[in-house]
């Protein structure tokens, strides 16, 4: 339906607001607020521009309260420029943008204060996470949880070059096998990427790739201005010429200008007939106002195309655009960190009747009444409901996990046992429990659970090996009631699935408790979108097993040695590798608790690294001490003595060789003593909190938990650290009392073998241990372990 023109012309004043608005937030940042030397920014005045008719468009037009967006980062100040109108956003942080604590750079769920609904920055994983959110929301109407709520489009504004990104490839394949419904994106192809112009035609490429895929595909190519054209005299051939020109050319010509398009098309198409009519009878400003007419910045066009979908078909929009559109550097290839200059905006500014001084007022220079442009802008559909972030109560989690006990166990085993138990109970909890796996569902010991708790599809399907009564160890049936979600190998989806399930909270206001398993090593695989969902604060449970060099013969290639280091640095993410099972379900409670924390600084996302052997398992009661101590990082697994000479630190599946180790260095050194350490992460952060703590609070005494731990350790006593990881996951010990440390661990890829081979190897079995205890203490040569035969 063509689109009244009174609300046309409101919406067309509005997007030439917000086009002004981000572009003199930037300009401030650079020009005008005190103390701007090394704030120098740009990266985003052109590729703001890009957007703001589209998503003006959206905003202010096409989105309901629950359509949920993610903004392409360089359009940030589109999107903060958009907010404060609305009146979510304030001038003081549109004046501080890229400040300390101004609006962010690129759209912040956690850091900026506007309602953004997804973080955006490191390309192509905002645009992966609409997709899987819209399946999260199917997921949550197939439990019958989406009560009263209308289902929302998840919509991606995705930079041309974005698409490059290979994570978006993988996302739409999952998105086909899982039947993706209600996600929009909007592709603004405006034919640039930061260093250079794209390939011709690939507009064609993307077309029949999303078709493919089972997308509606609606190109947006040519605005009013130029469909009124086409219509005249010698329109036709000048539609030609533009289908015709090289995207380079086409750019080049808009920076140019007018006279230069009139230049070109005279002397390419000029017929001294309709054609040379149609181009002469326009002014130089008119020739270059229909040549940009391009579809993406028509606000009747853009309107018009969102508005036409009447279906939950997935669609992709190519909306033709001209990167820095309306600025003076508009096409040009390098425009990606072009500023304008002082003066420029200037005449800019007084091109649109701003007054200095009063660059922020909401409607400054507009023709339209102040008033209709505010009812405009409160009746706004996407406006009316005010801020859209939802909330959802706490899941109650029982004071300890259970599992059915046995003496051998390895952890990897543990983590099926432990959600086994809670799949043939009834709680809350077990019912909100979501777990997804690349394609290592049953390798990782989920088996049982998806056995009991059954896959996730919007409609039923049964397995075939059941129903044809061949016999198989797992049951394989698909319903909207199924709990697991079946992945294809790609652990950036993985990642980008926790984030969105891990957001359902704040998205659909039911809370879900996400778990993810893959192999350790593939942490690396899916690494930024982890840290993307972390930096987004969704939270979620991986189980990364198996892991290191334990998993012996399964081969050099599957080896992890940097993930514990990961699991210390990664921001948002509470990485534990107990040895014992009795650990692992404490921490898993613990986890699905901290999950769910939602003060400020408070709970997060949770990294089990679990292990494939088969350990003695300890016999003993679990005390709300020794709980406390797991999920704190470290306990006494034997008490050193007043006059230690020396204690061994491990952590994992380490722990035989630990214990044999203390053993043998108990007959010649005084007072040895075992530390087991749960979680080199939470002890390396709680002993960080403390000293800020005392810092900032002189006086203070507290001791944070390893450094009470460590309080009595003589001061001459040394520490073996030892762990199936890289050995500077555990070497900081030495650090927290001043006592020396031997670390080891693993720092090479790649020997396959027994594990009694590979501890031996990598100097990290008994012998090894005991050989690092002699080096830190004096006495009498230490008893070795017997040699291997
Ligand atoms: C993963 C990742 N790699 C690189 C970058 C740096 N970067 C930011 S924008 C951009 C190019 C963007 O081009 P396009 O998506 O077409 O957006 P446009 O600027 O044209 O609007 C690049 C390479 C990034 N943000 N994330
Ligand atoms: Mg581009």
């Amino acid at each position: 339906m063509p689109i009244e023109p009174a609300r046309l012309e409101l919406l067309s004043a509005l997007s030439r607001k917000v086009l002004w608005l981000s572009s003199w937030t930037i300009h401030h940042a650079n020009h005008v607020r005190p103390n701007v030397d090394g704030l120098k920014v740009g990266g985003h005045q052109a590729s703001s521009a890009s957007l703001a008719t589209i998503m003006s468009a959206l905003y202010f037009a096409g989105l309901r309260p629950e359509d949920r967006v993610a903004v392409k980062p360089h359009a940030s100040p589109v999107f903060h420029a958009i907010q404060y109108l609305f009146g979510h956003q304030t001038r003081d942080k549109l004046e501080n943008f890229r400040g300390f604590k101004g609006a962010q750079s690129y759209p912040s769920r956690t850091k900026d204060t506007d309602d953004v609904d997804f973080s955006t920055g490191s390309v192509g994983l905002g645009v992966a996470q609409t997709l899987f959110s819209s399946l999260v929301q199917d997921y949550v109407k197939a439990h019958g949880w989406m009560k009263a709520r209308p289902e929302g489009r998840m919509i991606a504004l995705v930079g041309d070059a974005e698409m490059d990104e290979g994570n978006i490839f993988e996302a739409l394949l999952e998105g086909w096998k899982h039947g993706l419904r209600n996600t929009w994106w909007v592709v603004d192809y405006n034919r640039q990427s930061l260093d250079a112009v794209v390939r011709e035609g690939l507009w064609e490429k993307f077309e029949s790739m999303f078709r493919n895929f089972g997308w509606d595909v609606v190109i947006v190519k040519y605005g009013k201005l130029m469909q009124a054209a086409f219509a005249e005299p010698g329109g036709e051939a000048l539609k030609r010429w533009i289908d015709d020109c090289p995207n380079a050319m086409y750019a080049a010509l808009c920076f140019q200008g007018g006279a230069a398009f009139r230049k070109h098309l005279t002397d390419e198409i000029g017929d001294q007939g309709a054609v040379s009519q149609l181009i002469d009878k326009r002014s130089d400003d008119e020739l270059l106002a229909l040549m940009s007419n391009l579809g993406g910045h028509d606000m009747a066009s853009m309107v018009e195309a969102f508005e036409a979908i009447d279906h939950d078909r997935p669609v992709c929009f190519i909306a033709y655009t001209i990167k820095g559109v309306g600025l003076p550097f508009q096409g040009h290839k390098d425009n990606h960190a072009g500023l304008m200059t002082v003066a420029q905006m200037e005449k800019w500014r007084s091109a649109q009747n701003i007054r200095p001084g009063h660059e922020w007022e909401k409607f400054e220079g507009l023709s339209q009444e102040p008033a209709a442009l505010e009812a405009f802008l409160g009746e706004a559909p996407f406006n009316r409901d005010g801020r859209r972030r939802l909330t959802a109560d706490v899941i109650e989690v029982p004071e300890q996990l259970s599992f059915k006990p046995s003496r051998q166990m390895s952890t990897q085993q543990g983590f099926g046992l432990v959600l086994n138990e809670l799949a043939r109970g009834d709680s809350e909890l077990a019912s909100r429990i979501v777990t997804a796996s690349p394609d290592v569902t049953v390798s990782t010991n989920l088996g049982a659970w998806v056995n009991r708790r059954g896959l996730f599809a919007r409609a039923e399907k049964a397995d075939l090996f059941r129903s044809e009564k061949i016999p198989s160890t797992f049951n394989w049936d698909f319903s909207p009631k199924g709990q697991h979600i079946e992945l294809g190998i790609a652990e950036m989806n993985l990642f980008i699935l926790m984030a969105a399930l891990g957001l359902s909270h704040a998205i659909n206001g039911e809370r879900l408790l996400p778990i993810a398993t893959l192999y350790d090593p593939f942490i690396q695989r899916g690494l930024d979108a982890l840290n993307y969902a972390c930096y987004q604060d969704a939270r979620f449970m991986v189980a990364a097993t198996p892991s290191g060099i334990t998993l012996a013969p399964e081969g050099g290639a599957h080896q992890s040695i940097a993930t514990p280091l990961i699991g210390i640095a990664q921001d948002g993410l509470a990485s534990f590798e107990p040895a014992f099972v009795d650990e692992l379900a404490v921490i898993m409670g613990w986890g699905f608790q901290h999950m769910q924390r939602e003060a400020a600084g408070e709970g997060g996302s949770v990294y089990l690294r679990l292990s494939t052997r088969t350990l003695e398992q300890p016999q003993r009661i679990m005390t709300p001490d020794l709980q406390k101590a797991i999920t704190d990082g470290a306990y006494w697994l034997r008490k050193p003595g007043p006059n230690a000479e020396v204690v061994i630190a491990y952590t994992g599946a380490v722990a035989p060789e630990a214990i044999e180790a203390i053993g043998l260095l108990g007959e010649s050194r005084r007072d040895v003593g075992l530390l087991a350490i749960t979680s080199a992460d939470r002890l390396h952060a709680g002993w960080t909190a403390a000293r800020k703590l005392r810092r900032d609070r002189r006086g203070m005494q507290y001791l944070s938990h390893i450094e009470q731990l460590l309080a009595p350790l003589p001061r001459d006593c040394g520490i073996v650290t030892v762990i199936d990881g890289h050995p500077a996951t555990l070497g900081w010990l030495g650090s927290v009392r001043g006592h020396r440390v031997e670390a080891l661990g693993v720092e090479h890829f790649g020997q396959t073998g027994t594990i009694d081979d590979l501890y031996r190897h990598h100097g990290m079995d008994a012998n090894a241990i005991i050989d690092a205890a002699e080096a830190l203490t004096a006495g009498a040569p230490v008893r070795h372990r017997k040699m291997a035969v």
